[in-house]
């Protein structure tokens, strides 16, 4: 079974495109059985997942049972959740699935910068050990360069620690702005970029750091994904994208 694990910021468009995929890979009839996947707690859509982690946790019981704020709740709710994957996906064993599409839970940050984070992503990675993931980077944030900078030095962070495959995609790139394109694949412009706006405030580390974007960037592969009432454009970009890394990662089926 292919599964692919959709990670991003809060906003990036994670749930428009795990929502999206699942439409295209069940019409594309590449795959027999698609299964779509909730993991995100604190998540109010109506949508008939497959497989809800809502089943399990909501934030919005944890609030009222533990008498935390939001952020309390969400850091508790994915403590939770990491306790009881296994179970949550107990019934996708028995399907005959080849493509399960996990949409992440919401906030990045307490899933990659907390121990409860780490121990769930790990509680993940355990239950499919072939697990290949799905990074986006928001059009209108990559628009500013120092932010899109931010994003590749905090995806170089997850790389080192998610011990899977990461593939990287622009989702609402129909937000990119002309600008933006000038820097999206050229590392040096990028740079270039990042030193302009720190406007002579330049400190040894983060000129290092603008460095290591430059070099960061030939390396990725970012294929750019919109999801609009106009149109949907980048989807079967990833799809094909994700079949070549299973491929070169050593699984041939
Ligand atoms: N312009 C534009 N908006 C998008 C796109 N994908 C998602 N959105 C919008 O971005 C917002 C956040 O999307 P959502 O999927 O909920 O993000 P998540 O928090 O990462 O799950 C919603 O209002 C979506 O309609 C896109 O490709 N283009
Ligand atoms: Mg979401």
């Amino acid at each position: 079974m292919t599964t692919i694990l959709v990670l991003g910021p809060a906003g990036s468009g994670k749930t428009t495109l795990v929502k999206a995929l699942c439409d295209y890979a069940r019409l594309s009839r590449k795959y027999n059985d698609v299964r779509s996947c909730n993991l995100d707690p604190g998540s109010r859509d109506d949508f008939p997942w497959d497989v809800d982690v809502r089943s399990i946790v909501t934030v919005e019981k944890v609030m009222e049972e533990h008498g935390l704020g939001p952020n309390g709740a969400i850091v508790k709710a994915y403590g939770i959740l990491a306790g009881h994957v296994e179970a949550l996906f107990a019934d996708l064993e028995h399907t005959h699935s080849d493509l399960a599409i996990i949409d992440a839970p919401g906030q990045l940050e307490p899933l990659i910068f907390s121990e409860v984070g780490n121990l769930l992503i790990d509680s993940i990675k355990k239950l499919f050990d072939d697990i290949l993931a799905v990074f986006l980077l928001p059009g209108d944030l990559i628009n500013t360069p120092s932010s899109f900078a931010f994003l590749l030095l905090t995806l170089t962070g997850l790389q080192l620690t998610i011990h899977a495959p990461l593939l990287h995609a622009v989702s609402k790139a129909d937000l990119l702005l002309p600008a933006t394109e000038s820097y999206i694949g050229d590392g040096k412009a990028l740079r270039e970029r990042v030193l302009d706006a720190t406007r002579g405030q330049l400190t040894e580390f983060a000129s290092r750091a603008a460095e290591v974007v430059e070099r960061l960037l030939p390396a990725m592969q970012l294929v750019k994904i919109s999801i609009t009432r106009d149109g949907i454009t980048g989807i079967g970009d990833l799809l094909d994208l994700v079949d070549e890394t299973r491929c070169s990662c050593g699984d041939l089926t």
